[in-house]
């Protein structure tokens, strides 16, 4: 039997960007995130006579570039936790990994659960927490593999607060996933590989002159965008959604080295989005990850329309759609091939 872990992937309407301290993983800003429903990573974790990981089919070592975070994380959680037995670990995503997705979100997630999952041999959230494994303390285990990951233990939507100290960092849901329906609708013009990991890119932020403004106006726009998931205000989220993208993608063009992430595609997708926008026709506004595909926020019941109008203005692109999601689950499952 395996235990099986599957963990959301997150969409952040205020970024995580830059690290005051990289080795404690404590952000320079608290971030927010809405929750995706349908885009996930299953991980199924067994204990085993010696360590295996495989991701989406292929077996990974710990040199390989899609390994690589899996597996320093996998080490990090037995040291700290102070586990001993071998796993074999096995996760797919259903998305493309590297496009900007953030894969690592929802793959660092499942990990943590399915891999404190078989060591304490709990098949759920509850058992977990029986162990000793809150929600929050698995959210500070899951940010240690990669930052955003710890938001995707949560459902709805979901605050990091970076605290005075690391050690005061800490992850909560805002609002339930029922609170707002919306939808999220992740324009793929490009599901390659990026050029630059989002753990450079967020040492090279320091260096960009724009960062320190950044900074410096974040904390308005926090409160601004919290009372606007509050009031449900689509009007008043959507252009602060946009101004906090266009700004973290600002700071990382302005960096050292430069990230650019976004490709001509991605401003075709914004300026049709003006375009739609200015004829009234549906309310949507767009993010940005750290990579080139937008991700479109409406409320979900003017999403079909939006969806439409989307097909036929880039039939060649993929859209990927996603709801509010509920957050994590942790189950017992068979032996059965995947
Ligand atoms: C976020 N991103 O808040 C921001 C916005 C991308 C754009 O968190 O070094 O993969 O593993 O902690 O979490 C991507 O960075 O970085 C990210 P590490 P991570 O979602």
């Amino acid at each position: 039997m395996h235990i099986e872990a599957v963990a959301p992937s997150n969409i952040a309407f205020l970024k995580y960007w830059g690290k005051r301290d990289a080795a404690q993983q404590w952000p320079a800003n608290d971030s927010l995130s809405m929750t995706l429903s349908s885009l996930v990573t299953t991980t199924r974790a067994q204990v085993a006579t010696s360590d295996q990981i495989t991701i989406n089919g292929s077996l990974v070592s710990r040199g390989d570039i899609l390994g690589n975070k899996a597996w320093r994380h996998l080490d990090y959680l037995r040291s700290n936790e102070g586990f001993k037995a071998p796993l074999e670990i096995s996760s797919t995503n259903n998305f493309p990994h590297g496009a900007g997705i953030a894969s690592s979100a929802s793959g660092l997630a499942a990990l943590t659960l399915a891999a404190i999952g078989a060591w304490t041999g709990s098949s759920s959230m509850d058992m977990l927490a029986e162990h000793g494994y809150t929600r929050e303390r698995l959210s500070r285990l899951a940010h240690m593999g990669s930052g955003s990951a710890g938001r995707s233990l949560w459902g709805g939507f979901v605050s990091w607060l970076a605290g005075a100290r690391a050690e005061e960092q800490s992850f909560t849901q805002v609002l339930p996933a029922d609170h707002w329906d919306l939808t999220d609708m992740i324009v793929v013009t490009d599901a390659g590989e990026k050029s630059i990991s989002s753990t450079e890119a967020h040492a090279a932020a320091w260096h960009s002159p724009l960062f320190a403004i950044r900074l410096s106006g974040l904390a308005q726009r926090q409160e601004q965008m919290l009372a606007a998931l509050k009031a449900r205000d689509m009007a008043a989220l959507g252009p602060l959604l946009e101004q906090e993208a266009l700004e973290m993608h600002a700071v990382a063009m302005t960096g050292k080295p430069q990230a650019n992430y976004l490709n001509k595609a991605t401003s075709d997708v914004i300026a049709w989005l003006r375009q739609v926008r200015s004829q009234k026709t549906v309310p949507a506004y767009f993010t940005l990850d750290a990579g080139p595909n937008p991700h479109i926020i409406c409320a979900t019941d003017r999403a079909a329309e939006l969806g439409y109008l989307l097909k036929d203005a880039f039939p060649h692109f993929t859209v990927l759609q996603s709801q509010v999601g509920q957050g994590p689950v942790v189950r017992l499952v068979g032996d059965s091939p995947r």
